[in-house]
């Protein structure tokens, strides 16, 4: 293939990267199916367990465990503590930390050497655990949190370079907010990176699971025997798996970024992921269970606190906005000063619709660029709200108006088109990132790699046909707003009855 040619990305939307059939050979994998036999083995047992492969498919897991060592992997299914256990096995002379986990209706059990000559207590890193999560407590801010959280991360693993990585929507580009980096490696702050080097399917696994671990890109897969599930048409489903192999694709990337070894935790609120820590290692990098059991909790405990901060900040706004209401309430007429309403949401122009007839104030807009609105705001019941970022991605033709807008967040009064509409004018963002991001992938000279991207190659492209985004406070404003105009015209509506009385 030529060098410096586009590369086709449907290639990695399509890519079932929790069936890969293998997994990263520092561990075994047995899945035993429901007659007790070991149905799928990793390829590796020899080395690791001191059985081969071949003899341990087919085996009575009981023969391998022992029959305490069977039902303690039960015993910790059975536990109420999530989708997957962990618990310290041997077999002969040999001990393991151990993962467990229900796929495709087998028993899952994977097997890392134990690294310490003690078994997997968590309790042993829990005082530095502890301790890390503390310093967390002082920020104030989602970024202060992340900054904490990215050195004590890097102080417990050891890892180069630790960033928080924040997308911007669920299927977004990102940007990295905060850092700890070590001295000999470029910054990379700031920077960028385009959507595509998380494909979906890769966000969806990571909500599913807090942690993974990719101890070096340059490992050996140790594949399933058989490759194929019997009776299935499919490689066993390792969407739970803490040894599953990884893409091709990712370990190009990461090699392209001289990196050796990678792990990453998410960051969930309310289930949905919307940024991640990622940690890079000049050298492979094995963590032991346990450490890896703290950085899952780290992240579990780092995203409640985001989580947090954010509802804090989504409820200043409220205050704010009910401090502001007031002051119309009492005022009089809710409807009637548009610019006291544009100071509620910061915005460009505030648009007024009762009974079809609009009034404008701040900016100047095109009567046909207010049609076209009306023809694009969905139907909403009283009170609900509805916002876009890019008029210009929902429909091209408004590209067309000169005093063009670029977004719009509605508030209806009522169901019958009554709205208060808040308009943004488009912000010329400038973006520092760290490939461009409308040739994201290319060809490089050595045939199909990844272009190989940092801060000394970076890429300042201009974000055009947005506005500054609406935040999840500006919606609870508009909310907060629509509240106070039902409760007032119902208190009007009440005072009428009362008068005619
Ligand atoms: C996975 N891509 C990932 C992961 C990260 C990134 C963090 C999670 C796996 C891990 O922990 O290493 C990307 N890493 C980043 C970014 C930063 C970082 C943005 O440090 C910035 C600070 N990747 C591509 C392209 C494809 C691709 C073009 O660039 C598709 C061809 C795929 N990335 C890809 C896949 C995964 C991935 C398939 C999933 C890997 C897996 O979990 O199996």
């Amino acid at each position: 293939v030529e060098s410096g040619t586009p590369f086709d990305l449907s290639v990695c939307l399509n890519e079932p990267i929790h069936r890969l059939g293998g997994i990263q050979s520092y561990g075994a994998l047995l899945a035993i199916g429901a007659d007790g036999r070991v149905e799928v083995a990793s390829s590796n047992c020899a080395a690791l367990l001191g059985v081969p492969t071949d003899a341990v498919v087919g085996t009575s897991a009981e023969a391998l465990f022992g029959s305490a060592g069977l039902a303690a992997v039960h015993a910790t299914l059975a536990a109420p503590t999530g989708d997957r256990g962990m618990l310290a096995l041997t077999l002969g002379s040999r001990g393991f930390d151990a993962t467990v986990y229900r796929a495709d209706g087998r028993v899952v059990v994977e097997l890392e050497p134990a690294t310490a000559e003690r078994p997997f207590v968590f309790s042993h890193f829990y005082p530095a655990v502890r301790t890390a999560l503390v310093k967390l407590q002082h920020g104030r801010t989602v970024v202060d949190v992340c900054a904490a959280a990215v050195a004590e991360i890097r102080a417990l693993t050891g890892y180069d370079r630790v960033v928080a990585y924040r997308f911007e929507g669920p299927a977004g580009p990102g940007e990295v907010i905060a850092e700890s980096v070590a001295d000999e490696l470029e910054p990379w702050l700031g920077l960028w990176f385009p959507a595509t080097d998380i494909p979906p399917q890769a966000r969806r696994l990571y909500e599913r699971n807090w942690i993974r671990v990719i101890h070096d890109v340059d490992d050996d897969t140790a594949l399933l025997v058989p490759q194929v599930l019997p009776g299935a048409g499919d490689p066993l489903d390792l969407s739970d798996s803490t040894l599953r192999t990884v893409s091709g694709f990712h370990l190009e990337y990461l090699r392209n970024i001289g990196v050796r070894s990678s792990m990453s935790v998410s960051l969930l609120n309310g289930g949905r992921l919307w940024g991640l820590i990622a940690c890079h290692g000049l050298e492979p990098r094995r963590l032991s269970a346990e450490v890896r059991a703290a950085c899952e909790f780290f992240g579990v405990t780092l995203s409640l606190q985001l989580a947090a901060l954010q509802d804090t900040e989504a409820t200043n706004a409220r205050q704010h906005a009910r401090t502001a209401l007031f002051s119309l309430v009492t005022a009089g007429a809710l409807l009637a000063d548009n610019d006291e309403l544009a100071r509620l949401i910061v915005a460009d122009a505030v648009v007024v619709r009762l009974g079809g007839q609009a009034t404008v104030s701040g900016a100047a807009l095109d009567d046909g660029a207010l049609t076209a609105l009306w023809e694009h705001v969905p139907a909403l019941a009283a009170g609900q709200v509805w916002s876009c970022e890019s008029l210009t991605e929902l429909d091209p033709v408004f590209a067309r108006y000169a005093t063009g807008f670029s977004g719009v967040l509605v508030l209806a009064l009522d169901g019958t088109g009554d709205l208060v509409a808040w308009v943004r004018r488009e912000r010329r963002a400038a973006r520092t990132w760290a490939t461009d991001p409308d040739q994201p992938v290319l060809l490089g000279p050595h045939g199909q790699r990844l272009t190989p991207r940092g801060s000394s190659a970076v890429y300042q492209a201009v974000v055009r046909g947005h506005c500054l985004p609406w935040t999840g406070a500006d919606a609870a404003v508009a909310e907060e707003f629509g509240h106070a105009v039902r409760t007032s015209a119902l208190r009007r509506a009440t005072e009428l009855a009362a008068l005619n009385d």
